[in-house]
């Protein structure tokens, strides 16, 4: 199959390119770098030492034969660029990778708001408009989010992306429809994925674009089978404040002997997935499209839930670090409980790498490899979701309420 990923050179991105280039496919990448730009505007860089795209994709051809093709190019902006490429390349699948994907990030300040509202929805929709306007019939296969759902399951298993309602009509017949289950998004980059399933929707039921949306979990783990090939491949390892996530975090926190920051009670329960299984879903995913006239496939792109606290202790018991409760910056309930279904995936196959398969150790050791590249004036979360709970207008606040009761 020929393959076009967007947003090729991230996180996500790469080791998927690098996976199903191995499996035989036609690959070709588009980014245009943001993360890395991203990176230089927050004065932190991966903890591993990834390589420019250049050097990536000559020691990929090198080891391998294979070769990627790179497009530097912005979807959300360069929209006539983008219908030439899909009329040039013809692929028979777009991953579309291309957005901001750091809930903290998007809530830095307003600039980031609105810099992560126009960058994904648009992003989204010209590459929808664009796949229309080839004439192609590109089956476009989407990373979305667990997040969509909000983080409760209401003591019933989140389903995969739709939800059979049933209403009184005004005669008082039972009428019965199938929705998309109710958005609940936590963060603004949250809302913009809310936000993709609506352009989705349309786009399927208005020109019949073939969609797959994987609401995908947290992904813990850096290397791949194939990343690990060479360091030149290596996957990058976001350990900072607003990219980094939370089990890689503990993870590296405990490989540099930093308390593990767990962000109020730690009662929080989130969906997880290893970056082996992500590459795994993205290739599962394109080699099952959606037939023609189908509905908008949603998956869920996760392979077990946890407790944060629960993981804290798990790292700590494995590594001896000390664990941390620090007020939390988000506004995000203290405790849930989660459940939801991966039936979907499992079913095409998908074989879950679990956290008890060893990989935890593996991430530690390659944090302890490049310790000397943390920053660690980067670790702690300095974003916050609200004014009331930014540190500094914190501490005003209670300097304020004590020189009232002063006076
Ligand atoms: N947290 C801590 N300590 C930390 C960092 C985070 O306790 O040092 C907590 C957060 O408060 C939150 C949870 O860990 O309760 C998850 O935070 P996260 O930064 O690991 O993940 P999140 O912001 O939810 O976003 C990540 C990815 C995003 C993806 C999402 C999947 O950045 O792209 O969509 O996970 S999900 O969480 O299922 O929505």
């Amino acid at each position: 199959m020929k393959v076009l990923i967007l947003g090729g050179d991230g996180f996500c991105g790469w080791p998927s390119a690098l996976h199903l280039s191995m499996q035989g496919h036609e690959v070709a990448i588009v980014d245009n770098l943001s993360r890395r730009n991203i990176d230089n505007e927050l004065e932190v860089q991966s903890l591993t030492p990834i390589q420019p795209p250049s050097i990536r994709l000559q020691a990929w051809k090198a080891l391998t034969g294979r070769v990627i093709a790179f497009e530097r190019l912005n979807v959300a902006e360069e929209y006539d660029r983008l219908v030439h490429l899909l009329g040039d390349l013809r692929p028979d699948s777009v991953v579309h990778f291309a957005e901001q994907r750091a809930a903290p990030y998007s809530m830095k300040s307003s600039w980031h708001k609105r810099y992560t509202v126009n960058n994904n929805l648009n992003a989204t929709n010209n590459i929808l408009a664009a796949i229309v306007e080839s004439g192609l019939d590109i089956h476009l296969v989407h990373l979305g989010t667990m997040g969509v759902y909000g983080y409760s399951s209401v003591g019933v298993e989140l389903p995969e992306g739709y939800l059979q309602v049933r209403m009184t009509a005004a005669d008082g017949a039972e009428v019965e429809q199938e929705i998309l289950y109710p958005p609940n998004p936590g963060s603004i980059y949250h809302l913009t994925k809310t936000q993709d399933q609506l352009f989705f929707a349309f786009y399927n039921k208005n020109d019949a674009v073939r969609v797959t949306d994987l609401h995908q979990g947290i992904v813990w783990g850096t290397q791949t089978r194939e990343t690990c090939l060479d360091e030149r491949l290596i996957n990058r390892f976001d350990y900072d404040g607003d990219y980094g996530t939370v089990l890689n975090r503990f993870l590296m926190q405990a490989a540099i002997d930093y308390p593990l920051t767990v962000h109020g009670s730690g009662g929080q329960t989130r969906a997880f997935i290893h970056i082996q299984d992500t590459v795994r879903c993205i290739e599962l995913a394109i080699v099952n499209a959606p037939a023609p006239g189908e509905r908008v496939k949603i998956l869920n792109q996760m392979t077990e839930t946890h407790r944060l606290i629960g993981l804290a202790n798990l790292v700590s018991n494995l590594t001896g670090a000390r664990i941390e409760h620090v007020p939390n910056p988000r506004r995000e309930a203290d405790s849930n409980d989660l459940s939801a279904t991966n039936a979907g995936l499992l079913g095409l196959g998908l074989r879950p790498t679990t956290l008890r398969e060893g990989l935890l150790k593996e991430v530690t050791e390659i944090a302890k490899r490049y310790t000397s590249r943390c920053d660690r004036r980067r670790i702690p979360c300095v974003s916050t979701w609200t004014r009331d709970n930014a540190p500094g207008l914190a501490m005003a606040k209670a300097g304020e309420a004590g020189n009232q009761r002063m006076q």
